[in-house]
């Protein structure tokens, strides 16, 4: 099955199709592995890109969307993200020379369902809780490094923020965990697509502190909004998530950093449309995952500059 990025959002169904349909186009330079299942199993999958040339175990550049359900253009920009690296491959095969790409649009898939057949901004997962009136737990909060803070997080199932019982209690959280350290090791660059607000948000969520490597992560995030503001005029706010944004504990960017050692780890709020933060119109898509390719390749480019393999 094709998919139009540009002119429709599509289902977890949908999307998945797509993947599987790549193999057969791409044989050399893909593979889709499903790491799992979501609570209502559906199969969590995960597509590997390289550029064939057979080397294995290059650093890789992990990139995730809609952790949270209601954050279309998460999930569209996943797969602008592919289609440049495959369909685009000519323009941008530097950006694969020595590193892989590996990219799972959708984490909460059954919350991204529940958004279209139901609740369209539902966040969190679909998993009942301990209060039969509450239903879901939010996955970025359910990450198991300095799991728990109430600064940052909710111990009520009734929160959008709330962060389960256990950390990874979850079983999306759990896959997205696995994918995480399949690559550890080798893991430079870590990407987790949310909406909105044109951000580029690093560790740490759950501490004022910033980490060693912080301003090494800032020169990245400076390189993506640069190209942007270069580009298309597009303003981009930076720096940690505690202070730019607010404080997150259990967030997936600080498991990235804290425990898999990702070398930068981020989470990228995309543009919205206007007033359009979670549902932008279907001819915004093509304006918004342009603009945001320009900033991901710029910054993709220099975290393959700074750490070469
Ligand atoms: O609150 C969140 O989970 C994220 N914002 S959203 O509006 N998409 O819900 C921000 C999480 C940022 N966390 C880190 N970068 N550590
Ligand atoms: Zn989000």
């Amino acid at each position: 099955p094709h998919i139009d990025v540009l002119s429709a959002f599509y289902t977890h169904s949908e999307i998945n199709d797509y993947l599987d349909s790549l193999p057969e186009r791409f044989p050399k330079r893909v593979q889709v592995k499903q790491f799992g299942w979501s609570y209502e199993r559906r199969p969590l999958k995960v597509l590997t890109i390289t550029n064939g040339d057979g080397r294995r175990n290059k650093p890789v550049i992990l990139i995730d969307g809609t952790v949270h359900a209601r954050e279309w253009i998460s999930p569209s920009m996943a797969l602008y993200i592919i289609q440049q690296l495959l369909d685009n491959y000519g323009d941008n095969q530097e950006l694969l020379q020595d590193y892989d790409w590996v990219i799972m649009p959708v984490v909460n898939a059954d919350g991204y369902e529940y958004t279209h057949t139901d609740s369209r901004y539902w966040r969190k997962s679909r998993r009942p809780t301990s209060n039969p009136d509450c239903i879901g737990t939010d996955i970025n909060r359910n990450f198991g490094y300095e799991w728990g803070h109430d600064e940052g997080s909710s111990s009520d199932p009734c929160e959008p923020i709330y962060r389960g019982e256990r950390p990874f209690d979850q079983p999306e959280s759990q896959v997205l965990r696995d994918v995480m350290l399949h690559y550890k090791g080798r893991l430079n660059f870590y990407l987790s697509l949310h909406s909105y607000g044109n951000y580029f948000l690093l560790p740490w969520g759950y501490t004022s502190d910033f980490p060693d490597t912080y301003q090494d992560m800032m020169s990245v995030a400076d390189a993506g909004a640069k190209a942007i503001i270069y580009s298309t005029n597009g303003i981009y706010s930076y720096g940690s998530t505690y202070y730019v944004l607010y404080p997150t504990s259990g967030d997936t960017a600080d498991f990235a950093f804290g425990v898999v050692n990702a070398t930068v780890a981020m989470t990228m709020e995309l543009p919205a449309a206007g007033f359009q933060g979670f549902d932008p119109w279907v001819s915004h898509i093509e304006r918004l995952v342009t603009e945001s390719w320009v900033g991901v390749r710029a910054m993709a480019a220099e975290v393959i500059r700074r750490y070469p393999a």
